[in-house]
């Protein structure tokens, strides 16, 4: 028996957890999850899957179900490893939490996505600030099974390497690019504004706020737009863009990205609950709610 992984606790400190980046990859630990583990995804599945009828777009369902995975016990990484195999080709890996963005890059333009491999404590199950196994395999990996949007994430691996090279303000550019769509994203299905973004689906407050609450800006995706507008980790987004497919997501993806980071550098970032004239606005939010100190 490999010695079982250890969490390594990350320091909380007033200003919330500071992440321990370690990149190690580990196997997941599956026969040391405790019932206690089993029955905090079983409850957090039923919840979800419950909240999300009718709010998630149809492929994260769709793909949950392929995936064959249910509230009956944490899936294993080796059977969905198997099905991405025979599908889009990526690879679940295990990893103790967030990693430091270069290492993260690397993973996603080699079709690898990390997955942490412990589940919150009951105590957290209404929010935990760190991305934990709930947060990942349930919110992440279905859309790993759309073609499109795999072939997406493995492109922002890629500009995430390079813009690695180009500038922190580049990597600031792309982090925002991340957070507003694979986190946070809404889209457009039958007319109406369904969810895709993994912050989104793992929240139970979140999936409802998102779609159906007054207070924030829902606004049409725009590449530049999203690049030069800050978001919180802390609180829920004041702002929300809505792609009309994933295709629309991969085309925005296809230009060299240089020329875009440098056109953005001599322009001023954008509070996260601006709204332009230039915007498309599907709402325009009430603002009701938002925190009112600056954001990121
Ligand atoms: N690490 N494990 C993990 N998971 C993430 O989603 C993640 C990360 N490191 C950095 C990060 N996300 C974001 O800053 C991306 O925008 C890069
Ligand atoms: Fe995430």
């Amino acid at each position: 028996m490999s010695s079982e992984p250890r969490r390594v606790e990350n320091q909380l400190t007033d200003k919330g957890y500071v992440p321990v980046y370690t990149t190690a990859v580990v196997d997941q630990p599956w026969d040391s999850y405790s019932t206690q583990d089993h029955a905090t995804w079983a409850t957090l599945f039923r919840r979800q899957r419950d909240i999300l009828k009718g709010r998630a777009c149809d492929e994260f369902i769709d793909n949950q179900e392929r995936f064959g995975m249910s509230a009956e016990q944490i899936p294993r990484f080796e059977e969905l490893n198997e099905v991405l195999a025979k599908t889009t080709g990526w690879e679940l890996i295990g990893v103790e939490g967030l990693l430091p963005e270069l290492t993260f890059f690397d993973h996603l333009a080699n079709r690898r996505f990390p997955v942490t491999w412990w589940i919150r404590r009951p105590d957290q199950i209404d929010y935990i600030a760190e991305p934990d196994m709930f947060h990942d395999l349930f919110g992440h990996v279905p859309l790993l099974l759309n073609p499109v949007f795999a072939d997406y994430m493995q492109a922002y691996g890629r500009g995430g390497v390079k813009a690695h090279g180009v500038s922190a303000e580049a990597l600031v550019n792309l982090t925002r690019l991340y957070w507003y769509t694979v986190e946070f994203g809404l889209i457009r299905q039958r007319g109406e504004l369904r969810i895709y973004g993994s912050g989104i689906v793992s929240s139970k407050g979140e999936s409802i706020h998102s779609l159906e609450s007054t207070s924030p800006n829902r606004i049409g995706f725009d590449l530049k737009r999203i690049m030069r507008t800050r978001y919180r980790i802390d609180t829920y987004q004041k702002t929300y863009f809505v792609i009309d497919s994933f295709e629309q997501l991969m085309d925005a993806t296809r230009p060299d990205f240089v020329p875009i980071y440098a056109e953005l550098a001599r322009l001023d970032s954008f509070p996260a609950g601006t709204v332009l004239d230039s915007d498309r606005v599907f709402q325009r939010g009430s603002g009701e709610g938002w925190a009112t100190d600056a954001d990121a």
